[in-house]
Order: structure tokens, then sequence, then C-alpha cells
């Protein structure tokens, strides 16, 4: 049965948690529309107030039911779409799926704070603390043990919501020059060659809107 729904969304240079949902969306080949209301400022837009009780972006709208959060939303599709899952089939594999998202949007502060999202960003090294250090070394063990249990070509074999809830550090390991193994080097390669996420990068680097904050020199 389809529905409608319309995911708001911020720019898609920087905003990396619009980018979760989103990419899910279009990689499972969910039908929604897209709303965009850029950021114009440093603290997000007062715009977002109009339809997002957080104030913030991405909020799923299904038909006036509102889902915010990213990984509540990709959770919402699993259970909107049975014949569709996002998540893994076997029980153990899920777990594990759920585990690393939750610790994607609750962790990896210091990454997130050092390295924005920019896909506009041409590959440029940058200096990083111990603190960001660790959270690329987590990321990767992550990735090389997930890449090596399942086989590969994602995180957990076919597409999934883990994949979408890490999409935004596959940006960040590369235009920062981040240290990853081979393995995890040739996963963000098949990231980025999906159709869907050179469908957001290109949008994404066209839009004429800068956030100086999220520029890192
Ligand atoms: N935990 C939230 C984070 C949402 C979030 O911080 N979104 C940013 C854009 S990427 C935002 O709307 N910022 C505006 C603001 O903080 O005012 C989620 O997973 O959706």
């Amino acid at each position: 049965m389809a529905h409608d729904l319309t995911l708001h969304i911020g720019n898609k240079n920087y905003s990396s948690w619009s980018l979760r949902p989103w990419l899910a969306m279009r990689v499972l080949d969910f039908a929604f529309n897209e709303e965009l209301v850029p950021f114009d400022m440093a603290a997000g837009n007062p715009k977002f107030a109009a339809f997002s009780p957080t104030g913030k972006v991405p909020v799923l709208d299904h038909d006036g039911r509102k889902i915010w959060e990213s990984l509540a939303i990709i959770e919402y599709l699993h259970e909107l779409y049975p014949d569709r899952p996002v998540w893994p089939g076997e029980l153990a594999a899920r777990a594990h799926a759920r585990s690393i998202s939750c610790e994607m949007i609750s962790g990896f502060s210091d990454l997130r704070a050092a390295c924005p999202m920019n896909m506009r960003r041409s590959p440029k090294p940058i200096d990083i603390s111990e603190h960001v250090h660790r959270d690329v070394t987590r990321i990767g063990s992550i990735w090389d043990d997930c890449l090596e249990r399942y086989g590969g070509p994602f995180l957990f074999g076919g597409f999934c919501g883990a994949d979408a809830m890490f999409a935004p550090v596959v940006n960040r390991l590369e235009v920062y020059c981040l240290p990853v193994s081979d393995a995890s080097r040739a996963y963000m390669g098949r990231m980025k060659s999906l159709a869907a996420w050179r469908e957001w990068e290109e949008a994404g680097r066209n839009e004429p809107w800068v956030v100086e904050e999220d520029e890192v020199p």
C-alpha cells in the first residue's frame, strides 16, 4: 500500500541528520516528497519550528503524523512497509545493526564537532585531537567487523538502516582524509557509488548556502 510521506530536510551540503533517512528512503525505494528548508544561520533556521516539534530536521510527515529523530524515522519506515524491511532479517544481525546505529546517534560527538559533513569540500587533511582519533578508530573497527562478519558489500550484506546511519561518516572520513583500513575504504567507495548518494552529493555541491561554522579550514 502506498503512503503519503513527506520528508523535511535541511541543506544537502551540511545536514548530516537529514541525509540518514533520505538515503534509506531513496536506496530502499520508498516514494516520498522532499521539503528542503535550508539553515540560513548558525543555529538552524527558525522556520523549522513550523513543521518540527524540536525545531530540527529531519522530520517525516505521514498524513499529518509527525515522526522526528533520524533513527525513529528509520524505525517507522521499517514498520510501515513490512515487505521492504530496513533492518536485516536475522535477529542477531538486526540487533547488531540497531546497536551500532544507537552508538552512532548517541556518540562520536568529537568527530561530529571537529569534522562537519561537507559534500562540497575537496579532500584535505586536518589535525585531529586524540578524542577524534578515538572516534575514528572505533568506527573503523565497527565497519571492519561488520564487513568481515557479514561479507559486504554493505555493513550487513545488503544496504540497511545501519548504512544510512553511518552515511555522513563516509563523507567525513573522506574529506578530512582520516585513516581507515582498505576494507573500510572500499566500503566507502561502494556507498559513494550509490545512485542515491550521487544524487544527494551533487545537489549539496550545487547549493548556494554557506554555513561558515561548518567550513573547517
Ligand atoms: N538527533 C537528531 C539531530 C537533529 C539535528 O541536530 N538536526 C540539525 C540539522 S543536521 C538541525 O536541525 N539543527 C538545527 C538547530 O540545531 O537549530 C536526529 O537524529 O534527527
